[in-house]
């Protein structure tokens, strides 16, 4: 098939939005729809690939369909997913470029879906031989664990990433893998504790229950019944449809080839019991000698069967969730904790624990596929990390993983715009930008290091004295009172959002995707992440391996005097530490959208879509394609594609390829301002001319086979 013709002479809309005509919001709008509707839910803006989420299983995703895709150029076959993990592949083994996938779209668009196709992909067309395979199905298997793992039904995704990804693919100098390694970002470890109706805790607990063997049930001191357990939602519809039972032995069988030991694997499973466990610890209140309250726990079967499955003193762990040691001047005193102290610190220890939990298991993944050689290393990363969230209460989860789409959207930005003006002045061609929204003012708003809002929050966390959710709230609104994207709340009539609890605790930010109201409630101690020292020495005191790990800080041997550093500064570090990394990657943009909010298929709003189309700045991305020149392409493969239209480069011709190229389109009366001949490149502006060419080209080649025809005649 021919290039642009594929895109072009299909039924279904144009695959290469910089071919639309005329193009306007609207005009992209119906081209993605016509194009959804039948089932064509990959469109390109150039190389940024928009994909919709069908919402139902699509035949297009063979082996068959891989074979095609393989090695072909870009725009040779049908807008594909596929087609642009082959550019960034060819262009890693074949260019000696470290690539980075991006690939952005709110909650539930189909980001991880897409990163596993790429993945998957990948996978198929590198390398070959026993030992690359090994490497290829780690790599691969480390999905079904982390998802378990860091995923989570929520209203908006039933599979939803609650942490972020960042994985390197690394291959050697042929473009075989060797390996990798996986960065993860901030895991929404509240959710071990706490869930709005509808969502559910991380899949592993339900798959555990729902699949694990009676007797290794027996073993771990769990019964399967999911209502028997405080943590986990005891609405049975968040069950329905989950196959948890299934994907508990794909789990076990992912675990099992990257390389854990069935010690290892009982050892993780232990201390995912002993969180569903804790939930349950019932406490209650005692009046003191002393006058004062302090709890203990009700119901000490589950403490002792905690206690057990970690080899821990039950007095141990009572004692930590019921009382508090302070160390004031080498001295210390134990006060007692009332009951919803002690609740406190029951959860903070199982958020702690779970937290610490996924943190050992992406370092055990990376051991397994880590890269030991040191031979020089080509890289390909795939970014899938959670998608821009509005919920009704949003709150430093939210504020946290919208500040990350932020950063990932003025990446977008930068890149795309970047990229395309490093090609005219490489190619020493003149060019007027394009106007667009750039939304570093709100990155600066959050994470401006002497006046953001996360150095606001850093100020009070650290600040001695009476430190609060209300005075960080007056701070903000004091701060950023005249700042454009934020807006304060002292009464209800300003906001369009229901069932905010109280919204004088609230602030909004106008993000690049929509206003979002965050409820303050829980910000100064979420980002303070402090873990009451008692709870972490007892955890260190545990005989269980593993969990004892998990807690260095544990050992008084090691009392480190130093404050750790806060949830918000330790996510900023690490977003910045990946913005640097992908800046120095060549890119590539998927850009998934949500059809619909009720994940039916085949069903396609035009305004949810249409407001997606507007804050990623989609229709920018065209003009910025399109305003300097939509087509490029070196001179070689152009002269040999429309050769055929010019009497003096047929059938072929001898001098240089761009001399060729001038000549060839010269006689074929193109305004000259159509035309920028490059260095190495023939540019082309409008679309128009390209068609142009293109039906030229059609009916050159139909007359030609005509001819044939009649000459093979003529010999009969
Ligand atoms: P997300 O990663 O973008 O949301 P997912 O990739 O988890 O979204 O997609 C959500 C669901 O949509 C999947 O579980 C599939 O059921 C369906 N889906 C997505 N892509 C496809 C596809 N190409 N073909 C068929 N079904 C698909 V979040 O992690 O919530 O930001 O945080
Ligand atoms: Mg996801």
């Amino acid at each position: 098939m021919n290039s642009t013709a594929s895109l072009l002479d299909s039924m279904v809309g144009v695959g290469d939005m910089v071919l639309l005509d005329p193009l306007s919001e609207d005009s992209m709008i119906k081209n993605l729809k016509t194009r959804f509707n039948e089932d064509e839910i990959y469109t390109y803006i150039g190389n940024v690939v928009i994909s919709i989420n069908p919402y139902k299983p699509l035949p297009i995703y063979s082996p068959e369909k891989v074979k095609e895709y393989k090695n072909c150029n870009f725009y040779e076959l049908k807008p594909h997913i596929y087609a642009i993990a082959d550019e960034a592949y060819q262009s890693l083994r074949d260019r000696d470029r470290d690539q980075c996938i991006l690939i952005t779209g709110e909650s539930g668009a189909g980001k991880t879906e897409a990163s596993k196709l790429v993945m998957s992909y990948v996978a198929a067309v590198c390398g070959k031989g026993e030992e690359v395979n090994k490497v290829k199905e780690q790599l691969l298997q480390s999905n079904p664990v982390l998802e378990a793992f860091g995923n989570a039904k929520t209203i908006r995704n039933d599979n939803s990433s609650r942490f972020g990804k960042y994985m390197d693919i690394e291959f050697d100098f042929k473009g075989e893998p060797m390996g990798g390694v996986i960065s993860n970002y901030l895991l929404e470890k509240s959710r071990v504790v706490k869930h709005v109706k509808g969502e559910r805790n991380f899949h592993i607990f339900y798959q555990l229950l729902a699949g694990g063997s009676t007797e290794l049930l027996k073993s771990l001191k769990l019964v399967q019944d999911c209502s028997k357990y405080d943590y986990l939602n005891k609405d049975p519809r968040s069950l329905e449809g989950m196959e948890d039972a299934d994907k508990f032995q794909t789990v076990k069988n992912a675990m099992e080839i990257i390389g854990f030991s069935e010690a290892e694997v009982t050892s993780v499973l232990q201390i995912v019991a002993v969180v569903l466990k804790l939930g349950n610890i019932q406490l209650n209140n005692q009046f003191q000698a002393n006058g004062t309250d302090s709890c203990y726990v009700t119901e000490t079967k589950v403490l002792q069967e905690i206690c057990q499955l970690i080899s821990l003193d039950a007095d141990v762990l009572e004692n930590a969730f019921c009382s508090r040691t302070l160390e004031a001047k080498k001295e210390k005193v134990v006060t007692g904790l009332n009951v919803s102290q002690g609740y406190y610190a029951r959860d903070a220890l199982a958020k702690n624990i779970y937290d610490r939990l996924f943190n050992w298991l992406i370092a055990r993944i990376n051991e397994s596929i880590r890269v030991t050689t040191i031979l020089q290393k080509k890289v390909m990363g795939v970014l899938d990390i959670y998608g821009f969230e509005i919920f009704e209460n949003n709150s430093f989860e939210q504020f946290v993983i919208n500040y990350c789409n932020e950063k990932l959207q003025q990446v977008f930005i930068e890149m795309t715009l970047k990229e395309e003006q490093e090609e005219y002045v490489r190619e020493g061609i003149k060019w007027t930008p394009v106007t667009y929204f750039n939304n570093a003012t709100i990155c600066n708003l959050i994470e401006d290091s002497r006046q953001g809002i996360l150095s606001v929050l850093d100020d009070e966390c650290l600040r001695p004295g009476q430190v609060s959710d209300a005075t960080f709230l007056d701070k903000l609104n004091l701060a950023f009172a005249d700042h454009k994207h934020y807006e304060k709340h002292i009464n209800q009539t300003n906001i369009k959002q229901k069932a905010i609890p109280n919204l004088s605790q609230c602030f909004s930010i106008q993000h690049y995707a929509g206003q979002v109201t965050y409820n303050t409630t829980g910000f100064v101690d979420k980002n303070n992440d402090l873990l009451f020292r008692d709870l972490s020495q007892a955890m260190w005191k545990a005989k269980h391996k593993m969990m004892s790990s998990l807690f260095p800080e544990g050992d008084p041997q090691k009392v480190s005097l130093k404050r750790p550093p806060t949830a918000g500064s330790q996510f900023k570090a690490s977003i910045s530490t990946l913005m640097k990394n992908l800046y120095a990657k060549n890119p590539s943009y998927i850009r998934c959208l949500k059809p619909n909010n009720s994940k039916t298929p085949s069903l396609f709003e035009d305004f949810l879509v249409q407001t997606q189309v507007l804050y990623l700045g989609l229709l920018e991305n065209v003009r910025v394609r399109r305003a300097g020149y939509a087509y490029r392409q070196l001179y070689e493969p152009c002269l040999k594609r429309y050769k055929m239209l010019n009497k003096q480069t047929w059938p072929c011709w001898r001098g240089n390829a761009r001399e060729g190229v001038e000549v060839l389109l010269s006689e074929l009366n193109i305004p000259p301002e159509e035309l920028a001949y490059g260095r190495s490149k023939i540019f082309i502006r409008s679309p128009r001319t390209l068609f142009q060419l293109e039906d030229r080209r059609r009916q050159s080649m139909q007359d030609l086979a005509t001819l044939i025809k009649k000459i093979y005649r003529g010999w009969k």
